[in-house]
């Protein structure tokens, strides 16, 4: 029994490690106001990526409609640190509260899966988050 319940200890671990990718809350990134450190992160399946607060004021959360559809919300408080796991592949857009209108927005592309992008274009994004967002569908298009 001992040796059984150790098989299926070991079969439920995960034999790949998942990546911790670190994006970080900017004031000002390379001249730019209101920033991640990068617009367009990829991951894998299972990668948790961790929305470092290294300076207050902002946030991460998805931008609505635009996020592969039965996802987990991301719910990033003001001025904290937050991960999350994706779990399903697809573009997700990740925006900060107070500053999506000034262009504070990026995307994270999970399992290299471009199928949602066109739902992702047709999400809302106001003021200098247009131009933002339409910088990163090009980069995605190449
Ligand atoms: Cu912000």
């Amino acid at each position: 029994m001992k040796s059984l319940a150790l098989a299926l200890t070991l079969l439920s671990a995960s034999p790949v490690l998942a990546a911790e990718i670190t994006v970080e809350m900017l004031n000002n990134k390379d001249g730019e106001m209101y920033a991640y450190s990068q617009k367009v992160v990829k991951v894998a399946v299972g990668d948790v990526v961790t929305w470092k607060a290294t300076n207050a004021g902002h946030n991460a959360i998805f931008v609505p409609k635009a996020f592969p559809e039965g996802a987990a919300p991301l719910d990033g408080m003001m001025s904290k640190d937050v991960s999350y796991t994706f779990e399903k592949p697809g573009i997700y857009m990740v925006r900060c509260n107070p500053h999506f209108g000034l262009g504070m927005l990026q995307a994270v592309v999970v399992g290299n899966d471009m199928s949602n992008l066109e739902q992702v274009k047709a999400a809302s994004y106001p003021g200098k988050a247009k131009a933002n967002a339409d910088a990163i569908f090009a980069e995605l298009s190449k």
